[in-house]
């Protein structure tokens, strides 16, 4: 039973019989052994790609944890309730009132070879643009995927719930949002942004209980757009006892070879 993700408890708590944790993504589980009548139980790594299980993860990292039950225990406890944990979480992100749309492109640069040579957020190197978010706004990051890969996306001091997600025409958006920048990236300005709207190739699916949660990082899918609505706020919809407007903070892929690749971008707050 899932309750409690990055920074904040569920909504109220899940019973789910796998999660998919992002590259740095946290959770608490209640594990339920009382009907199992194995001495041994194996926690499984399994290789996910845009929802389907791929081949095997090495043997190195498959299995993460073993557990020993005792089959012979007596000891019944209070099964936890279905309890209500953290009412915020369902007003928001719905109860959104002055919201403001941010788009952001994941773009791999190849060289001749088609070999990679890092991964751009919006086709520009890490400095060349950044951003401004105001502490009595609230914003939806389209955050979309034009690479084969999944990146498990994290933004530092804010908290976020990534609500939707939908299909996206990976070769018609680029080849527009080329166009209209100009050429291939990088790009050495502040490039132009799409909306991705018309490109869908499906429609928007909302996450269910056990992933649309308060989170900082989470994953997004290939050729996939998905949404993060955020407000720089705690969870609980206080204003930070702290000035966030000093200082810069950073968007960035939790993967470490596309962060220390330009996979990275500052913003700050006024
Ligand atoms: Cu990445």
């Amino acid at each position: 039973m899932l309750y409690k993700t990055d920074s904040s408890y569920q909504y109220k708590p899940v019973e789910t019989s796998y999660l998919v944790l992002p590259s740095g993504g946290r959770a608490e589980l209640v594990l339920d052994f009382t009907s199992i009548q194995r001495d041994r139980v194996i926690m499984q790594n399994i290789l996910l790609q845009n929802q389907l299980i791929l081949n095997p993860t090495p043997s190195s990292t498959d299995q993460i944890m073993s557990f020993t039950p005792n089959v012979n225990s007596k000891k019944v406890i209070d099964q936890p309730k279905l309890i209500t944990l953290n009412p915020s979480l369902g007003i928001f992100p719905f109860a959104a009132k002055r919201l403001e749309p941010r788009y952001y492109t994941l773009y791999e640069l190849k060289d001749a070879n088609n070999f990679s040579n890092g991964v751009l957020i919006n086709g520009v190197h890490m400095g060349v643009d950044s951003d401004i978010f105001k502490l009595d706004r609230e914003y939806d990051l389209y955050i979309i995927n034009l690479t084969e890969d999944t990146h498990p996306m994290h933004i530092h001091l804010v908290n976020f719930q990534h609500y939707k997600k939908a299909p996206i025409d990976l070769d018609m958006y680029m080849k527009d949002w080329k166009r209209m920048n100009g050429g291939e990236p990088p790009y050495n300005m502040k490039p132009a942004v799409m909306k991705p709207d018309s490109y869908l190739t499906g429609s928007w699916t909302m996450l269910d209980g056990v992933h649309r949660v308060w989170r900082d990082i989470a994953n997004v899918e290939s050729r996939t757009v998905s949404v993060f609505r955020m407000r720089l706020k705690y969870n609980n919809g206080k204003d930070f006892d702290f000035d966030a407007s000093s200082g810069r903070y950073v968007f960035h892929c939790h993967i470490l070879e596309h962060e220390d690749n330009d996979m990275m971008r500052y913003f700050s707050v006024s």
